[in-house]
C-alpha cells in the first residue's frame, strides 16, 4: 500500500471567492492561479462540521469540463490530508449534478458507508475550455447544495485563510478505470473508489417511472424523438436510459459524447443555444428535411436543466413544471399516492400557482436557486418544483434533474396514449399544453438577459428601480406615459423570503412590479455569471380567457416589454439596445 504524508501549506486570502446562486464560478484562468482552488476547498472543509470531514466519505465529480481532471486530483489529495476516509469518483470524473445528488443519497460503499457530501465540478450552462468557465460547489448529506449559512461561512473562511493541507506525495489516481485504490496515511487507510457514473442514477429512475409504458410509446411508429445533450455529461445517461433501457434508436441522440469544451458552444438548453435540436424540431428559421420528431429535449452541461419541445412547439419551463404537477399523480408511479406540495422560484410564472390552487396543494414561492427547495423537500411538504430557467425536479433528489424532466414528459405522453399507441394519431406535446391552457389559463412569459454588462451600471439600474418603488402613483404615471394598454401596478417590492422550515431570511432576491391583472415584471442580477454583471428581466402576463390563449407570445407581451425597457431605462444605463439572449 502506498503511504502518504500531510503537508501544511501557507496561503493568503484571494478576493472574490463568494459562492453565487450555485457555487463559485470563474474563468479557468482564475481557477488556475496558485492556491485558488486549494483555498476554496480548504475553506469548505473548515466550514463543515468536523465529523462530516474527518473519517467521512465524500463524492468528487462533475460535468467533465476542461480543468476537471486536474481539480479532482487536487481535491483527492486535500481530502486525504484533511482526514477524509474515502473519496468516490464517477468513472472519468463524470457525474451529472443530479447523479451526484442521487449518489450522496443512495449509494452504499463496499464497507456499508454512505457519503457525507460532495464537490460538484461544473459551471453548468456556461461554456468550457481553457478560456472559458469552471465552477465548484459543495452539496450536503441530503444531496442538496449547501445552504446559505454554509456558503456564507465558506466565503468568510476564504477571507481569512492562511493555511491548507495537502497530501503532496499521494500519487494521481487513475480515474478512468473502475475500482478501489487504497492508500495509508497518518489517520489510517484512505480509499479512492472509482465507480460507474450511471448505475445509481439509472436505478433511481427505474424506481420512479414505469419504463415499460415509456418503452411502448417509443416503439410506436407514430412516435419519434430527439435528445440533445449539447456535448455535456447528460450524454452518458441518455445512452444508458434512452437506448439501452428504453430501446430508442441511436439516431434519436445528438451530441451525446461529453466534451471538455462542449464542442465550443454554450451547453445551455434554450431556443438560442440548442440550435441543432431547435432546427430538427421545425422551430428554426429554415425548415428541416422531412417531418420533425414528435418530441425533443435538451440538457445543459451538468444535466440538471432541460428544454422540452414538441413538433414545431416550445414548452416554456414555467408551463412545463405546472403540467408535470397537474399530471404527475396519474402518469408517474412515484407520485401515485399524491403530491405533498409544489414550489417554484419567484421569477417563474404563476402557472404552477393555478394548478396548486385547483388541486388544493401546498404551494411555496422561493428565491432563485435550487438550494431553497431542499428544506421544503426534507420537511416533506414539496414533491414537484421548478424554475423558469429550464430547471425542473422533484423530491427524489435535492437538485433539479434534466433527464427526470424528460422521463416525466415521456410518462405523460405514454399515459395519455396508453390505449392508442398504435392508433392513427397520438396525443401530442402541443395537445397537452393547449389543453392545460384551456383548463388553467395561460401565462405568457419571456425572459431577457443582458449579459456581461458593466457591473456598476447594472447596480445603478437596479437602485433606480428600487427607488421608484417608493411611490406607486409616480410609477403608474410613468407607465401611462409609455403605454395606455397595460394594467396598473398595485404592488412593488424587493422579494424577501423567510424559510418556513428553518426561519432563515434571504433579502434582496429580485425587484418586483405586480400589476392588477396578474402581470408581473421582475428584475434580478444573475448570481452565476463569471464576468461583469448579467441583468435578467422577467415578463409575465396571465390570460384566463380560453379564446385568447393561442396568441403569439411576443405579440401578447409587447406592451409589457415596452414598459419594462422604458421604466428601467435599460438602454440608457447599459448602452444595450437589445438583450443578449431571449428565452
Ligand atoms: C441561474 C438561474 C437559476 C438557476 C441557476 C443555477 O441563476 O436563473 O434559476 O438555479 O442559474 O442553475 P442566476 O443567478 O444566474 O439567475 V445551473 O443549471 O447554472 O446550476
Ligand atoms: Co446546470
Amino acid at each position: 500500500m502506498v503511504l502518504f504524508t500531510v503537508t501544511r501549506k501557507e496561503t493568503a486570502p484571494i478576493q472574490g471567492q463568494k459562492p453565487g446562486t450555485s457555487g463559485l464560478r470563474k474563468k479557468v484562468t482564475v481557477f488556475k492561479q496558485p492556491n485558488y482552488l486549494h483555498n476554496f476547498v480548504q475553506a469548505t472543509f473548515n466550514a463543515l462540521s468536523p465529523d462530516k470531514v474527518r473519517g467521512a466519505t465524500i463524492v468528487v465529480s462533475g460535468d467533465g469540463r476542461y480543468f476537471s481532471e486536474e481539480a479532482i486530483q487536487i481535491i483527492i489529495k486535500m481530502a486525504a490530508a484533511n482526514g477524509v476516509k474515502g473519496v468516490w469518483v464517477g468513472q472519468n470524473g463524470l457525474l451529472s449534478t443530479p447523479a451526484v445528488s442521487a449518489v450522496i443519497r443512495e449509494r452504499v460503499g463496499k464497507d456499508g458507508s454512505k457519503a457525507a457530501g460532495g464537490f460538484i465540478l461544473t459551471a453548468s450552462h456556461n461554456p468550457g475550455g481553457p478560456h472559458e468557465d469552471f465552477g465548484i460547489k459543495y452539496n450536503m448529506e441530503n444531496g442538496g447544495p449547501a445552504p446559505e449559512g454554509i456558503t456564507d461561512k465558506i466565503y468568510a473562511n476564504t477571507t481569512t485563510i492562511n493555511e491548507y493541507f495537502i497530501a503532496e506525495d499521494l500519487p494521481d489516481v487513475d480515474i478512468s478505470s473502475i475500482g478501489i485504490t487504497s492508500f495509508g496515511g497518518p489517520d489510517g487507510s484512505f480509499d479512492v473508489d472509482v465507480f460507474d457514473a450511471t448505475d445509481d442514477y439509472v436505478k433511481l429512475m427505474k424506481s420512479i417511472f414505469d419504463f415499460e409504458i415509456i418503452k411502448k410509446l417509443l416503439a410506436s411508429p407514430k412516435f419519434s424523438f430527439c435528445y440533445d445533450a449539447l456535448h455535456g455529461v447528460a450524454g452518458i445517461y441518455a445512452k444508458r436510459i434512452f437506448l439501452e433501457e428504453l430501446g430508442a434508436s441511436g439516431s434519436s441522440l445528438i451530441n451525446c459524447t461529453p466534451k471538455e469544451d462542449f464542442g465550443g458552444g454554450h451547453p445551455d438548453p434554450n431556443l438560442t443555444y440548442a440550435k441543432e435540436l431547435v432546427a430538427r424540431l421545425g422551430l428554426g428559421k429554415s425548415s428541416p428535411e422531412g417531418e420533425p420528431p414528435e418530441f425533443g429535449a435538451a440538457a445543459d452541461g451538468d444535466a440538471d436543466r432541460n428544454m422540452i419541445l414538441g413538433k414545431r412547439f416550445f414548452v416554456t419551463p414555467s408551463d412545463s413544471v405546472a403540467i408535470i404537477a397537474a399530471n404527475a399523480v396519474k402518469a408517474i408511479p412515484y407520485f401515485n399516492s399524491g403530491l405533498k406540495g409544489v414550489a417554484r422560484s419567484m421569477p417563474t410564472s404563476a402557472a404552477l400557482d393555478v394548478v396548486a390552487k385547483n388541486l388544493n396543494l401546498k404551494f411555496f414561492e422561493v428565491p432563485t436557486g435550487w438550494k431553497f427547495f431542499g428544506n421544503l423537500m426534507d420537511a416533506g411538504v414539496c414533491s414537484v418544483c421548478g424554475e423558469e430557467s429550464f430547471g425542473t425536479g422533484s423530491d427524489h433528489i435535492r437538485e433539479k434533474d434534466g433527464i427526470w424532466a424528460v422521463l416525466a414528459w415521456l410518462s405523460i405522453l405514454a399515459y395519455r396514449n396508453k390505449d392508442n399507441v398504435d392508433g392513427d394519431k397520438l396525443v401530442t406535446v402541443q395537445d397537452i399544453v393547449e389543453e392545460h391552457w384551456a383548463t388553467y389559463g395561460r401565462h405568457y412569459y419571456t425572459r431577457y438577459d443582458y449579459e456581461n454588462v458593466d457591473a456598476s451600471a447594472a447596480k445603478e439600474l437596479m437602485a433606480a428601480l428600487v427607488k421608484l418603488q417608493s411611490s406607486l402613483s409616480a410609477v403608474n404615471e410613468i407607465i401611462k406615459g409609455i403605454r395606455s394598454d397595460v394594467a396598473e401596478v398595485v404592488e412593488a417590492d424587493e422579494f424577501e423570503y423567510k424559510d418556513p422550515v428553518d426561519g432563515s431570511v434571504s433579502k434582496h432576491q429580485g425587484i418586483r412590479y405586480l400589476f392588477g391583472d396578474g402581470s408581473r415584471l421582475v428584475f434580478r442580477l444573475s448570481g452565476t455569471g463569471s464576468e461583469g454583471a448579467t441583468i435578467r428581466l422577467y415578463i409575465e402576463q396571465y390570460e384566463k380567457d380560453p379564446s385568447k390563449t393561442g396568441r403569439d407570445s411576443q405579440d401578447a407581451l409587447a406592451p409589457l416589454v415596452d414598459v419594462a425597457l422604458k421604466l428601467s431605462k435599460m438602454e440608457e444605463f447599459t448602452g444595450r439596445s437589445a438583450p443578449t439572449v431571449i428565452t
